[in-house]
């Protein structure tokens, strides 16, 4: 595990964006964890969030021209990253995001920022599970047609998705589209061990991961 991943979970633990107990996935599956990047709420965090994004489009290799944040919680992500490539990478990328409301008035259309016709997209949103969500992000590049160029998400659940794939994997194989993550559990487990006395944690994220775990 990379200094700036370890640095991440840390954070992730302390405001509770990381969290630990018993919750039910949009896809029904019931977790011993969850992650809320909605939590990542104060300047220093957002500000720390997308510097983790910013070091892990940078080593993706992913080339693109503009950052697309998924409503709602994509959007400060896209921003905070795109400030971090800016100040500490010196790339400066337009941004974009999409609400989830048509305006039928005023600057009208459901595209804020940047536009994505015709350009190549690098898609940042916080979690795959299932990858619905991921689904729905398609269709908006696919009606700009713009191309996606990959997908960064903070973490990889390394689920399977719909079948037996592992959800990212299948997100490949529909979309031909790459994903990379900041971290993956492997990580979050890892990071608990490390750090000790949370052996039944890692037990019920291991008995989880036996159930609905892909195999990658
Ligand atoms: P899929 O659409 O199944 O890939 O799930 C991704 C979405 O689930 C995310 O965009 C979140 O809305 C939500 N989610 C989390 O935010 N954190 C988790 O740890 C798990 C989920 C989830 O419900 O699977």
């Amino acid at each position: 595990m990379l200094e700036y991943q370890r640095l991440f979970i840390k954070l992730a633990m302390h405001r509770e964006v990381l969290r630990f107990g018993s919750f039910t996935l949009k896809s029904g599956r019931v977790s011993p964890y969850f992650f809320n990047a909605g939590l990542f709420r104060d300047g220093m965090s957002i500000s720390a969030l997308g510097h983790c994004y910013a070091e892990a489009i940078q080593r993706s290799g992913l080339e693109y021209d503009v950052i697309f944040g998924p409503a709602y919680k994509g959007i400060p992500i896209a921003i905070a990253a795109s400030m971090q490539l800016n100040d500490r990478f010196n790339i400066n990328k337009p941004w974009c995001f999409n609400r989830k409301e048509a305006k039928d008035h005023g600057e009208g259309g459901s595209l804020v920022g940047s536009p994505l016709e015709g350009r190549r997209v690098l898609i940042l949103d916080d979690v795959i599970t299932a990858g619905t969500a991921i689904g729905e992000v398609m269709h908006i590049l696919a009606e700009q047609r713009a191309k996606a160029a990959g997908i960064i998400v903070a973490l990889d659940r390394q689920e399977r998705g719909a079948g037996e794939l592992s959800a990212i994997q299948e997100v490949y194989s529909k979309f031909n589209v790459p994903v990379y993550s900041i971290i993956k559990l492997d990580h979050v487990t890892e990071y608990l061990r490390e750090h000790g006395g949370q052996d039944e944690t890692i037990k019920l994220i291991h008995a989880y991961q036996a159930r609905y775990g892909s195999k990658d």
